[in-house]
């Protein structure tokens, strides 16, 4: 059974004036899917065939360049769109929001580290909030695909908000303002499907 490209969960124009439709939608329809179609073309006929996309992850030093940069491309992108909705932004609440505090000193606190782990991602790759083995929240970020859930990942944990900081995902709108991309995202997080994952990531 091969991967399939899941549509966007809202409108290509949905996250405006944040993030606009054009982007939306080469992202989605272009980027997105050219990684799953790769992936796809990278695993006909080899054992990988069949398996979950964290499984072939959880162990992707033992395949080819193809298998790392178009599975993480398609795993990370499935749970980006997810992470955000056009009616998000705000804060998260309940046990992440205690545990961010805990950990980071405060929400804001928080937002500046994850935001510094996206502007100081040199080149291509993403900024990521992670819960590590030890069950503890991480700010971390990763080259390219590269995802925290792959084994060549020198931090590695269960991503629960992620952010894509490739020129694609904002020049168009941005230009070469990454960091602006950045303060403009924090208007769309889906605090509640985070909220979510964070309670099953803790839970294993
Ligand atoms: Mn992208």
């Amino acid at each position: 059974m091969a991967f399939t490209l899941a549509p966007l969960p809202y409108d290509f124009n949905a996250l405006e004036p944040y993030i606009d439709a054009r982007t939306m939608e080469i992202h989605h329809d272009k980027h997105h899917a050219a990684y799953t179609n790769n992936l796809n073309a990278a695993i006909e006929g080899t054992a990988l065939e069949g398996k979950s996309i964290e499984e072939i992850l959880m162990h992707v030093s033992n395949h080819s360049p193809a298998v790392r940069n178009n599975g993480g491309g398609y795993y990370n992108h499935n749970l980006f769109w997810e992470i955000m909705t056009p009616s998000g932004g705000g804060e998260p609440t309940g046990d992440l929001a205690k545990d961010i505090d805990t950990r980071f000193g405060s929400f804001a606190e928080f937002k500046e580290a994850f935001s510094r782990a996206g502007t100081t991602q040199f080149g291509s790759g993403w900024a990521w909030l992670i819960v590590d083995p030890a069950g503890e929240l991480a700010i971390t970020n990763t080259p390219n695909q590269d995802s925290p859930v792959m084994n060549v990942s020198a931090i590695r944990g269960v991503p629960i908000l992620c952010l894509d900081v490739w020129e694609h995902a904002y020049y168009l709108n941005y230009q070469n303002r990454r960091p602006d991309y950045i303060s403009a995202f924090w208007n769309v997080v889906n605090w509640k499907e985070v909220n979510k994952r964070y309670k099953v990531a803790k839970s294993h």
